[in-house]
């Protein structure tokens, strides 16, 4: 009996879909962040050299099993006249995942006031926030401390509400992190359900 109240029980989990944005400045590496996280999940994906990533027009999506629950990715361009299009998106979003450019201290302040708007954005109250350090594998002389990222989006993040944020520091193109990220995401998104229902994929039709 608890064997089949256990597989019901799973095979219901298996259907949930939480979609996650994917934002932050254009250049911060968030296409590139998608193509790791295609390659660490799908079995055989042949991911795309760094060099045949282009600055995104339209958006590009991934779904990928974690867990025993699906997380559908939506990376939408950070181009100034495409961050109008990011409103659209919270609806329906279950987290957001904020792609920052470790070495780019010149736009540390376009950055911050680009997460201010999201955060104090009615519809993504409550949403589990991540902060992604990008770009950790260089060794610029403008690298900023990680500390000082937290210092300086781990408040804005929180302004509203107590809600799960955190800074992790990420190399997109190495991987270096981005599985621990994807976890951290897994649990945040489930531990959220209440307030922010998943979507429930359709069960396949069974042949006869
Ligand atoms: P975007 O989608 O946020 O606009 P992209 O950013 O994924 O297109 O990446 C922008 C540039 O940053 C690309 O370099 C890409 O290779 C580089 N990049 C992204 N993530 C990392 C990282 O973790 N480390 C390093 N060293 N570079 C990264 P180009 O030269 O093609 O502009
Ligand atoms: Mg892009």
């Amino acid at each position: 009996m608890f064997h089949l109240a256990q597989s019901l029980y799973d095979s219901w989990n298996a259907r949930e879909e939480y979609s996650v944005l994917i934002l932050g400045l254009d250049n911060a590496g968030k296409t590139t962040l998608l193509e790791e996280v295609k390659s660490s999940y799908i079995p055989n994906y042949k991911k795309l050299p760094p060099n045949r990533i282009l600055p995104t027009m339209g958006q590009n999506v991934a779904t990928i099993k974690v867990n025993k629950v699906y997380l559908k990715f939506w990376d939408v361009g950070g181009q100034d006249t495409l961050r109008e299009l990011w409103d659209e998106y919270y609806e329906t979003a279950h987290a957001i995942v904020f792609v920052i450019d470790s070495c780019d201290k010149d736009r540390l302040v376009e950055c911050s006031n680009a997460l201010t708007k999201i955060v104090t954005n009615d519809l993504v109250e409550g949403l589990p926030i991540l902060m992604l350090a990008n770009k950790q594998d260089l060794d610029s002389p403008d690298k900023m401390e990680l500390v000082d990222i937290k210092e300086i989006f781990n408040p804005i993040a929180e302004s509203l509400n107590a809600r799960d944020s955190r800074v992790l520091p990420v190399s997109a193109i190495t991987g270096n992190g981005v599985k621990e990220a994807i976890e951290w995401l897994q649990v945040r998104v489930s531990r959220n359900k209440v307030n922010r229902p998943p979507k429930y994929r359709k069960s396949k039709k069974r042949s006869k």
